[in-house]
């Protein structure tokens, strides 16, 4: 829910009591959140139990949010559809009417209508990869959005209507007769469990005073403020209605009145001038370089046993005859001496193994299942059929799941996030179609993924794929903006990794879903490599070592020769490594920087330390102002007392030229120049 009504719901509906409310209001910190930077109270998050008038208890959590209305709800849905995961098998939300976890989302009248991602979210809401049995959104129509007035903040006619795309019901309701706004609230609850779809309660309300406590809403709307002025308050037509129909008499109703009233003033007395602060539990933002390292390499046998389960189909399915024989290639990659692993093999033997020790793993994204390069088949489909097929599904003990999501990023990133922060012990992993395209979900980025764990000690170990690389294909198709990852990167937040080879992005992934902390993952995945010779790896690079932070250089010059050492991430070393070969290079070493974020300054202190006086320089194919060169320059300088040279693109307003000729001329001499002698 947004911020306002939210006290009234922490007390009445989570069951936090007044004092602690008062509490927080006195300005006393919850020691809980002082570690990080903390959040002002409306946004945090709290769980409770409320106790329904039949006795039973209900555990209700209230999701922390921030300030950017609706962005939540996305967050929400991933979180219900965790727990409904993990209490029914993910069988029940698949089922009408039994899903266990309700979502209830309450929305503004004018943030219903203006925010792109509540449509987003309803798009979700039938889908099999999201649906949570049905949303109940409740809309608090106050009839005004801070100061404007609906004629300026909708072209519907209701600010329910976005809701018809779903054909969800919606019942518009006066918020001056409680009897009327309870009758709706059962119907709609009874609708959600009956047909495990969505249901909207649009009710109609004003906002007694102004947007917070110091606005005047007489200066913007001064007819609707005079007669709100005088009408009276729900409470006291509620209170008349009761009386007049003989349901209340007024002396109990005033008996009433002052007993609540001697409730909030006994709270408010007790909290007043009392500076201590409660005892809490202390939770501190983890820190990664005391998470200790986890084994990440699997023996070769139970390698071998899962790619010929992965090349496994069911008797009688006709796959695509070029999956043939690419299901063949997936059974001998481990049985060859060449480094045959590609890397969307090196991935699914990530998961295949994961999954052999129990792990969950989610994946999703757009055209994800099939690959938007083709590459990685996880669901086959038959051809005759149209039946699918999911050889990782059937590598339990751990539950794969992997979804193509609907054409979002904010919700369906944002789905993920909730996912993660609802099931932590799930490797869940959204993948962006190219990585330009992770700015729809910029939001959930800035708002959850780097900052939740500092603002809500809420933790997520949610895994970005962002496809990234400079490959002619154009302004929109070459990068995943590494450079606002790093930008955005403190306090241990996130992990930002480019790893090039299938090897070293198997060993990431299982990192990442054995180590003991969670942080995100931002991973910045190849295009062209997935195909190329050289990109590939050997069996023994997945049944030994770990994830290198630094990758040292195999071919490179003898210590005392190097003239230069290359330092760069992705796909670029191997264009490196081509030209060097190519010319005959025998002096300039090239070590990969496989992870930005934590920085790792001791690896690489390790590697250049090998190569004594060798000029330390930074190449890069992203233009000067992008990519990780600004980063890596100031993290090198503080951290090794290093002053680095950079080799970039010029400077650039878009991230790459349109012009497949002019980047291969850039490419060039990007190339060229990493290796010239300077005068
Ligand atoms: C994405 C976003 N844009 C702008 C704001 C600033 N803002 C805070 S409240 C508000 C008005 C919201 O109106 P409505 O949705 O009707 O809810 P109400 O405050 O009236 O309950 C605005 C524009 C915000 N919090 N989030």
């Amino acid at each position: 829910m947004a911020h306002r009504g939210r006290l009234n719901v922490l007390a009445n509906t989570v069951g936090k009591s007044y004092g602690e409310i008062f509490h927080e209001f006195e300005g006393n910190l919850d020691p809980a959140v002082i570690e990080g930077t903390g959040d002002v109270k409306y946004h945090l998050g709290a769980s409770g139990k409320h106790t329904a008038r039949s006795g039973r208890e209900i555990a209700v959590s209230v999701a922390s949010n921030p300030s950017h209305l609706e962005a939540v709800n996305p967050v929400v849905e991933g979180i219900v559809r965790a727990k409904q995961d993990l209490l029914t098998a993910g069988t029940a939300a698949d089922e009408h009417g039994s899903a266990p976890v309700l979502p209830l989302l309450i929305h503004g009248d004018a943030a219903f209508a203006g925010q792109g991602v509540v449509a987003e979210t309803l798009n979700l809401s039938q889908l099999a990869g999201y649906r949570t049995g049905g949303t109940v959104h409740l809309i608090v129509n106050n009839q005004v959005g801070f100061t404007t007035a609906p004629d300026y903040s909708r072209s519907s006619t209701y600010a329910s209507d976005v809701a018809k795309m779903i054909q969800a019901p919606i019942w518009h309701v006066n918020g001056d007769d409680p009897e009327a706004c309870v009758r709706v609230a059962r119907l709609a609850f009874e609708f959600r469990q009956t047909y495990g779809k969505d249901v909207v309660i649009d009710m109609w309300c004003y906002r007694r005073w102004g947007h917070n406590e110091t606005d005047e809403p007489a200066f913007t709307q001064p007819i609707m403020y005079a007669r709100i002025k005088d009408r009276p308050s729900v409470r006291k037509l509620y209170t008349e209605a009761l009386v007049n129909r003989g349901d209340l008499s007024l002396e109990d109703a005033e008996k009433v009145l002052e007993t609540f009233r001697g409730r909030l003033q006994r709270a408010f007395d007790e909290v007043k001038g009392d500076s201590e602060t409660p005892e809490v539990e202390r939770q501190h933002p983890a820190r990664l370089d005391q998470d200790p390292p986890v084994e990440t390499a699997v023996d070769t046998g139970t390698l071998r046993t899962l790619a010929e389960r992965l090349a496994e189909v069911p008797e009688g399915f006709n796959v695509h005859p070029k999956l043939t024989r690419w299901l063949a290639g997936r059974a001998e990659a481990l049985e060859t001496d060449k480094p045959a692993i590609d890397w969307a093999m090196g991935e699914a033997l990530a998961f295949a193994s994961l999954l052999s020790q129990g792990r969950t793993i989610r994946l999703t994204g757009q055209d994800t299942r099939r690959g938007t390069f083709s590459q990685r088949h996880a669901a086959l489909v038959d051809q005759r059929t149209g039946a699918q097929y999911v050889p990782l599904a059937e590598l339990g003990p751990g539950r794969f799941m992997v979804e193509d999501s609907l054409l979002s990023e904010f919700a369906a990133m944002g789905f993920e996030y909730g996912y993660s922060v609802g099931d932590p012990d799930a490797l869940v992993l959204w993948e962006a179609q190219f990585g330009d395209f992770v700015n729809g979900a910029q939001i959930i980025v800035d708002q959850f993924l780097v900052a939740a764990e500092d603002k809500w000690m809420q933790r997520s170990g949610l895994v970005l794929l962002l496809p990234h690389g400079y490959e002619g294909q154009g302004p929109e198709h070459s990068s995943s903006r590494v450079e606002r990852f790093l930008q955005l990167a403190a306090h241990d937040n996130i992990q930002v990794a480019v790893p090039s080879t299938p090897a070293q992005y198997f060993h990431l992934l299982r990192r990442q879903a054995l180590r003991g902390v969670r942080k995100p993952l931002v991973v910045a995945t190849p295009k062209s490599l997935l195909r190329l010779p050289a990109a590939r790896s050997g069996g023994e690079e997945l049944a030994a070592g770990r994830f290198a932070e630094v990758l040292a250089d195999p071919e490179g010059p003898e210590p005392g020769k190097a003239r230069r050492v290359l330092l760069c991430s992705g796909k670029v070393a191997y264009d490196l490594h081509r030209h060097r070969q190519e010319t005959g290079t025998d002096d300039v070493a090239i070590v990969r920087l496989e992870q930005l974020y934590p920085f790792p300054a001791a690896g690489l202190k390790a590697e250049l330390d090998r190569y004594g006086d060798a000029e330390p320089v930074w190449v890069q194919e992203e233009p000067e102002n992008m990519g990780a060169w600004r980063f890596v320059h100031l993290s090198a300088e503080r951290r090794l007392g290093l002053r680095l040279r950079g080799i970039t693109r010029d400077e650039g307003a878009a991230p790459a030229t349109g012009s497949p000729t002019i980047h291969d001329q850039q490419q060039r001499h990007l190339v060229e120049q990493a290796f010239k002698a300077r005068k």
